[in-house]
C-alpha cells in the first residue's frame, strides 16, 4: 500500500516506559507532576495502536537507568533500509542507543534487509530533529543536534538532500511540525515555528503545502498509511486535521499522551518506523 507518496511501513520499534520515567528530562517542570500509572497506560495504548496498524512491532528491553528511554525516536533514524544509530545530544541519554543498535543487529541476522550505520563523535543528533519528506531530510540544528551530525548524514545518505534548519526555540524541530505525508507539512501557528516552516517550504517542491494548527503539540502527528494519529484533547487542531484527512478519505485517531507531553515527548518520539 503506498499512499500519497508514503511508503508502506514494514516495522516499528518501541521501548516501554521505565518506572524511573518520573525523572525524565523536561525543559520546564510540569505544573501537575507526571502520573506514572497514567503514563504507562498511555504508552501501552500507543504501542497497541502501532501493533494494530503495522505488520511487525519490536520492543527494545526497558532500561531503568534511562528515564527517557521510551522516547526511542531519538536513538536512531531509519531512511529506507538504512538505519543510522545516533548519538543523543543529552549526555544522560547517550547510552540509550546501544540496546537499540543490538535489536537492529538481531533483525539483520534474522533476515531483515537493513544496513546499519552510526554517527560518530563529535556528532550529536536526536531523531526528534529529523523530518523526512520524500528524498529530503530536514535536520534541526538545535540544542541537541549539531553541524557535525548533518555533515555525517550527508555522507551516509548521498541520494538524499539533507537540509539544515535552525531550531531557535523549543527542544526539537519536530516539536513544532511534522510530516503529514511527503508533500504536506503539518505545523504550529506559533510564531516561533515560522522561520522553520519557511525554510522547509522553500526547499520542498512548489506543490507542497502546509497545514497549520493552533496547538503546538498537535503539530506533531504520526502517519500510519491511511491513518493519521493525532494528540487527543485539542479540538481546534483536531477539526483542521480532520478536514485534511477527509480530503484523502483517510482515518483519524486521537491518542491521549498527556503524561509524555509533560516530559517534552510528542507522538513521533515513542517509535522508530521503518519503510523499505
Ligand atoms: C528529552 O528531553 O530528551 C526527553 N524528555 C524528551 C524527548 C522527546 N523526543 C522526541 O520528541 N523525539
Amino acid at each position: 500500500m503506498t499512499i500519497y507518496g508514503l511508503q508502506t511501513i514494514r516495522l516499528g520499534l518501541v521501548r516501554p516506559l521505565p518506572q524511573s520515567f518520573l525523572k525524565a528530562l523536561a525543559q520546564n517542570p510540569p505544573p501537575v507532576p507526571i502520573d506514572r500509572d497514567k503514563a504507562h497506560a498511555q504508552h501501552e495504548n500507543y504501542t497497541e495502536t502501532l501493533r494494530r496498524y503495522l505488520p511487525e512491532v519490536f520492543s527494545v528491553a526497558v532500561d531503568e537507568a534511562y528515564p527517557d528511554c521510551c522516547f526511542i525516536e531519538d536513538t536512531a533514524i531509519a531512511v529506507g533500509g538504512t538505519v543510522i544509530i545516533s548519538r543523543i545530544g543529552a549526555p544522560s541519554r547517550l547510552g540509550e542507543s546501544q540496546a537499540v543498535s543490538e535489536v537492529f543487529r538481531g533483525l539483520i541476522k534474522a533476515g531483515h534487509n537493513l544496513t546499519l550505520q552510526e554517527l560518530k563523535a563529535p556528532a550529536t543528533l536526536d531523531g526528534g530533529d529529523v523530518l523526512q519528506m520524500g528524498k529530503q531530510l530536514f535536520v534541526g540544528l538545535s540544542k541537541r543536534t549539531n553541524a557535525a551530525a548533518i555533515e555525517q548524514l550527508r555522507d551516509l545518505l548521498p541520494d538524499h538532500d539533507v537540509v539544515a534548519v535552525p531550531v531557535s526555540d523549543g527542544l526539537h524541530l519536530k516539536s513544532v511540525l511534522s510530516a503529514g505525508d511527503d508533500e504536506t507539512l503539518i505545523a504550529a501557528t506559533d510564531p516561533a515555528a515560522r522561520p522553520m516552516i519557511d525554510a522547509i517550504m522553500e526547499a520542498l517542491p512548489s506543490h507542497a503545502r502546509c497545514v497549520l494548527v493552533p496547538d503546538t503539540i498537535a503539530a506533531n502527528v504520526l502517519r500510519l498509511g491511511s491513518t493519521l494519529v493525532i494528540q487527543d484533547g485539542f479540538p481546534e487542531s483536531r477539526a483542521i486535521l480532520q478536514n485534511w484527512v477527509n480530503e484523502w478519505k483517510g482515518e483519524l485517531i486521537a491518542l491521549n499522551m498527556s503524561e509524555m507531553i509533560k516530559a517534552d515527548g510528542a507522538l513521533t518520539c515513542c517509535s522508530i518506523l521503518l519503510a523499505y
